[in-house]
């Protein structure tokens, strides 16, 4: 009679120990999907942010005008690649008014410009 209550005793302790192991492992396996998510997410918004603000194109072309004052440049580019753009006269937005001592009409430059909301600006000139 007693052989048998313990018995019993014990496979109940076994069941509920293998029971809260399961529960446990479910919530651990619940939490790390969670936390997976979270950095997934994270870093699909740093890539569409950097990437919104990290392209950089690359122009060859002569300058055609020049507006200080406007702080704007007018250049025939070539073709640019990364943008599908074939070759044109168009006018970039100049932030950096050092810029204008390599941006000289009729001289033939190499721009790397940004969009920037509606417009293109000149980061650099080579
Ligand atoms: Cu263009």
């Amino acid at each position: 009679m007693q052989s048998i209550a313990t018995l019993s005793l014990s496979l109940i302790l076994a069941l509920s120990t293998s029971g809260a192991v399961f529960a446990q492992s479910s919530a651990t396996k619940d939490m790390n999907m969670k936390d997976m998510d979270m950095k997934s997410m994270q870093m699909a918004n740093m890539n569409s942010a950097s990437s919104a603000k990290m392209a950089i194109h690359q122009a060859t072309g002569v300058v055609k005008a020049v507006d200080t004052a406007k702080g704007t440049v007018t250049l025939a580019h070539g073709p640019v690649k990364s943008l599908n753009w074939p070759a044109m006269t168009m006018t970039f937005v100049v932030k950096d008014k050092a810029f204008f001592g390599k941006l000289v009409a009729d001289k033939k430059v190499t721009i790397d410009f940004s969009k920037l909301g509606a417009e293109y600006v000149v980061t650099a000139v080579n």
